[in-house]
């Protein structure tokens, strides 16, 4: 190999297999990795990356992946986007840290402004930073509390939420997120979710009686006048893309202003144009009283955010909210610089295009192959569920073994879905067509293979 090329925009948008996935210089740092790296922090596929761009991840042995997975939803405006590198670099050589909370600067202010503009609702808004999605979450719950001195929150089955100790209450799934690791915080409520594919009582009657459900248990398990928040992905992400059935947030966001309860929209994987929208709330026209961003916001640097009614975010005291990191100058100016690209290159309508070309595809797929049970999601956040056929009996094994043919031939893509059935796609939005039908080609011929 010669000299570095640089990544970003200007590595060639093109799949290349030059050894075995992973190649020899992977598998070498892999077996450095096993003796210096927790094995508790696992890897979806051992290709060590060199550089990365547009809509590709090149790796240490020249190997070029198509990029199906974004880092799990975070370059959306692709790996080392031009305007982040420039503005997170002129940051770089101002000031790298100062800390927010003892001298603030103004690009700090900056996201909090774009953040207030660019979240669903006219009505005044204020902002907070932090560093991870976890932690976003975490802090909304401090401030529905402060601001309804309530206690409980109440969450979703197949909701994720994050890893840390509250984060982990709120998650639905045991394995690998919480086996082992509680006891977990108290007054942690978990209610049904409108997952039409899977709803007893049918897809048409799903958003009614889920949402009936859900009212039904916090009225009467929890008091909703217990109830300080209410903690809701409008799309699930690693549960598994679960749209909920249409009408069943108005329903609910519905019963939140009725009895009080902050509702917090957490968008952490649904946010910053992935779903061909800002926020995946404005679907059905909901307007959360809290959102949770992080992910997208910063084209790869860690950023994390709590936006909502300023009354609301008020509520907590002064010096309540902060951290030594969040909203660190680096992250704050890469953040306005993604924004500028997400506006620039009208990344929300990349994303629509990006979910018909991917849908229509698919779905002819599934017409194909009953172990593609459904295929689901709304522009570049596309999953389909595996089953055994014939059954709606959830496949781990086929998703499995699809995602591990993608990978031998070169396509990048994650898996999800309490029941670890699915098969998502998280394309950058920056991805070239030719390299989303290629990525296409390659999956079908994996389905094809295994299925
Ligand atoms: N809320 C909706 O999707 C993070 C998790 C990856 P952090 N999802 C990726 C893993 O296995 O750890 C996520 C999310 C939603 C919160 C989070 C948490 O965000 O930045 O990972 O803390």
């Amino acid at each position: 190999m010669g000299a570095a090329q640089p990544g970003g925009p200007s590595l060639p948008q093109e799949r290349r297999l030059v050894t075995a996935i992973p190649g020899p210089k992977s598998v070498a740092l892999a077996e450095r990795r096993g003796k210096a790296v927790a094995r508790g922090v696992g890897t979806t596929l051992p290709v060590f990356v060199a550089r990365a761009g547009g809509g590709i991840v090149e790796d240490v042995d020249g190997n070029a992946l198509i990029d199906f997975g974004s880092g799990i939803a975070v370059t959306g405006v692709g790996n080392s986007a031009e305007s982040v590198v420039r503005r997170a670099r002129e940051q770089l050589e101002r000031f790298t840290h100062t800390c927010f909370m003892v001298t603030p600067y103004d690009s700090y202010v900056a996201v909090c402004e774009e953040l207030n503009r660019l979240t669903p609702g006219a009505h005044e808004k204020r902002s907070a930073l932090f560093n991870s999605g976890a932690e976003a979450v975490e802090n909304a719950v401090k401030i529905a509390r402060a601001s309804t001195r309530r206690s409980a929150v109440v969450v979703f089955d197949h909701g994720y939420h994050g890893r840390t100790n509250l984060t982990m209450a709120l998650t639905a799934k045991n394995m690998p997120y919480k086996e082992s690791f509680g006891p977990f915080a108290p007054e942690v409520y978990r209610v049904p979710f409108a997952y039409p594919f899977r709803w007893p009582g049918g897809a048409a009657n799903c958003a009614r009686e889920a949402a009936a459900e859900a009212t039904d248990v916090i009225v009467t398990q929890i008091g909703a006048h217990n109830v300080a928040a209410l903690v809701i992905e409008p799309i699930l992400g690693e549960g598994g893309f679960i749209e909920p059935a249409k009408g069943f947030l108005p329903r609910i966001a519905e019963f939140c202003r009725e009895q009080g309860i902050v509702f917090v929209a957490d968008e952490i994987q649904t946010g910053f144009c992935r779903t061909g929208q800002w926020f995946a709330c404005e679907d059905e026209g909901i307007v959360p009283d809290l959102v949770t961003t992080a992910k997208g916001i910063a084209g790869g640097l860690p950023l994390a955010a709590v936006t909502g009614r300023a009354e609301i975010m008020d509520a907590a005291h002064v010096g309540g909210l902060g951290g030594t990191y969040g909203g660190n100058p680096v992250a704050c100016a890469a953040a306005l610089g993604a924004i500028e690209t997400m506006r620039a290159l009208d990344l929300n309508a990349a994303a629509r295009r990006i979910g018909m070309v991917m849908k229509a595809r698919l779905s002819a797929l599934a017409r194909e192959y009953p172990a593609i049970g459904e295929v689901r999601g709304r522009g570049a956040m596309i999953a389909i569920e595996l089953v055994r056929p014939g059954s709606k009996d959830a496949a781990p094994e086929i998703a499995a073994a699809v995602a591990k043919a993608c990978h031998a031939e070169g396509l990048l893509v994650l898996t999800a879905g309490t029941y670890g059935n699915v098969l998502r796609f998280l394309p950058p939005l920056v991805i070239p067509e030719h390299l989303l039908v290629e990525g296409l080609d390659v999956l079908e011929r994996a389905v094809r293979r295994v299925a």
